[in-house]
């Protein structure tokens, strides 16, 4: 079958980008060009370009893996984007322009983050790769930061690339960049200046780092679609569709938001043409979506896997589950959640819901259990620190996370989490009882404040371990 490209875009059987790709220029460098990008900010960017023009064409970056160079470039950074609901669509994205790989690319990744046309940088690097401490601050021995610090020209981390790209820019009186982390992380914009501020100031650049602090904006951002990992049933249902094979393909649902706070310069994609919502409160709208649909996730995750379930759809589909992500999210996270104006949280619960039953999305659990220790405290901890102990059902889902570590390490499949991996010498002992290794988990600084219920969530441990997550919910 032929492969989509720019060569072969003529020959699909479904919409392509609607502006003429061929002369659209660069305007933005996106690090981690994973299936969650392609299937949100590329395809807002790609209807701005539509409606508005300008160019906004993205560097699409990826750190860590030559995956996306190798499935988009051959594309010439063309790919599908499969909506599944109750009608499905397809249809051929073109805002990437161009892939690089740090292992390959790096000179010319500093390079395009250095033209005076690269206006900005935009992120989804997930919550591991802001390399934060327990207290949101730059972690020094971090080893990509650590090697950044070392030597500030060969950048190894996406905050490295920044802050090097940031001094050079400077340097040749450019306009400062626009730099939008879209990762689900609390004040994601304040957290990547931190970062960047702090990296300056380790490399003992003190002016860089206030300039970094004073006048780079760095807008907080809300990012929602549900997007399944791609498989092959996806890729052979592209084929069916599009007519050519596409190794690039990705699907999510039909729902998709994008909340942008208002601190955007004048000259930018007109994203909210695209549907973004710019606002001044983002923060109402981060902690709504953390706390509400995130939480239920992590919720519906490790509850769901310690019952034996593969996926979304199944484990919200378990009446005792869904009775305790329901009781959860409106007895205790909702009164902990600042609403903003105008919206009403037990609506959005109940609109979250109706998606999570989208029977035409399979969302695996294994895909969402990725780096719970840097979920955890996003989506969970909020909770419990506004409620102390009454937040019971709070504290069982962090009993739940720690008690799923404890049996999956035990196994030859350990947990998928960076964190925890890099970490492996600081965790309990596996032969501790259920008990003990809650109880040595939370004192992970790292994870968890001081001031949490240690003895309710170690009792739910065991509760958990002894009799099951199906029976010990019912002990709640
Ligand atoms: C999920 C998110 O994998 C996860 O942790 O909770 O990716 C979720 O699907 C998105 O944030 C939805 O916008």
């Amino acid at each position: 079958m032929t492969r989509l490209s720019a060569h072969t875009l003529d020959q699909a059987k479904v919409s392509g980008p609607a502006y003429d790709r061929e002369a659209l220029g660069i305007g933005i460098v996106h690090f981690g060009p994973g299936a969650f990008t392609r299937a949100h900010q590329a395809v807002f960017t790609d209807d701005a370009i539509a409606r508005s023009g300008g160019d906004w064409g993205i560097c699409a970056v990826s750190l860590n893996s030559a995956r996306a160079k190798t499935s988009l470039g051959p594309q010439d950074g063309l790919y599908t984007l499969a909506i599944r609901d109750q009608v499905p669509s397809f249809r051929i994205i073109g805002a990437i322009k161009q892939v690089l790989f740090a292992g390959e690319d790096a000179v010319e990744i500093l390079a395009t983050l250095c033209v005076v046309t690269t206006s900005f940088i935009t992120l989804t690097i997930t919550e591991k790769g802001y390399a934060l401490d327990g207290s949101g601050k730059l972690d020094p021995d971090n080893p990509m930061i650590a090697a950044d610090i070392a030597n500030p020209d060969r950048p190894t981390s996406a905050i490295g690339y920044i802050v090097q790209a940031t001094a050079r820019r400077r340097q040749r009186g450019l306009n400062p960049l626009t730099v939008m982390s879209c990762d689900n992380l609390p004040s994601n914009g304040d957290r990547l200046r931190v970062a960047c501020a702090d990296l300056a100031t380790l490399m003992g650049q003190d002016e860089l780092a206030k300039y970094i602090r004073e006048e780079m904006r760095f807008p907080n951002t809300m990012v929602d679609s549900i997007t399944p990992a791609t498989d092959d049933g996806v890729l052979e249902a592209v084929e069916n569709a599009v007519g050519l094979r596409d190794e690039a393909a990705v699907q999510r649902e039909a729902f998709a938001q994008w909340v942008i706070e208002d601190t955007l310069p004048a000259d930018r994609p007109d994203w909210a043409s695209a549907g973004a919502i710019i606002t001044p409160d983002v923060h109402g709208y981060e902690n709504t979506k953390l706390g509400i649909l995130n939480g239920a996730h992590s919720t519906l995750t490790y509850l769901g896997l310690l019952a034996g379930h593969a996926s979304v759809g199944e484990a919200v589909a378990d009446p005792v589950l869904r009775k305790f992500a329901d009781q959860l999210i409106r007895q205790e996270t909702i009164p902990s959640i600042n609403a903003p104006e105008g919206l009403s949280l037990t609506g959005y619960w109940e609109a979250t819901l109706a998606r999570f039953d989208n029977p035409h999305i399979v969302h695996k659990l294994e895909q969402i259990s990725h780096d719970g220790s840097q979920k955890i405290p996003a989506r969970i901890l909020p909770v419990i620190l506004h409620h102390g102990e009454s937040a019971r059902r709070a504290c069982f889902v962090v009993a739940a996370w720690v008690e799923w570590t404890r049996q999956r390490r035990r196994t030859d499949q350990p947990p998928t989490d960076g964190w925890l991996s890099a970490n492996a010498s600081s965790l309990p002992d596996l032969d501790l009882s259920a008990t003990a290794y809650a109880h040595e988990m939370l004192t992970l600084k790292a994870i968890f404040p001081a001031n949490l219920p240690h003895d309710l969530i170690t009792n739910f441990a065991n509760t958990i371990s002894t009799h099951g997550v199906l029976n010990a919910i019912s002990k709640i």
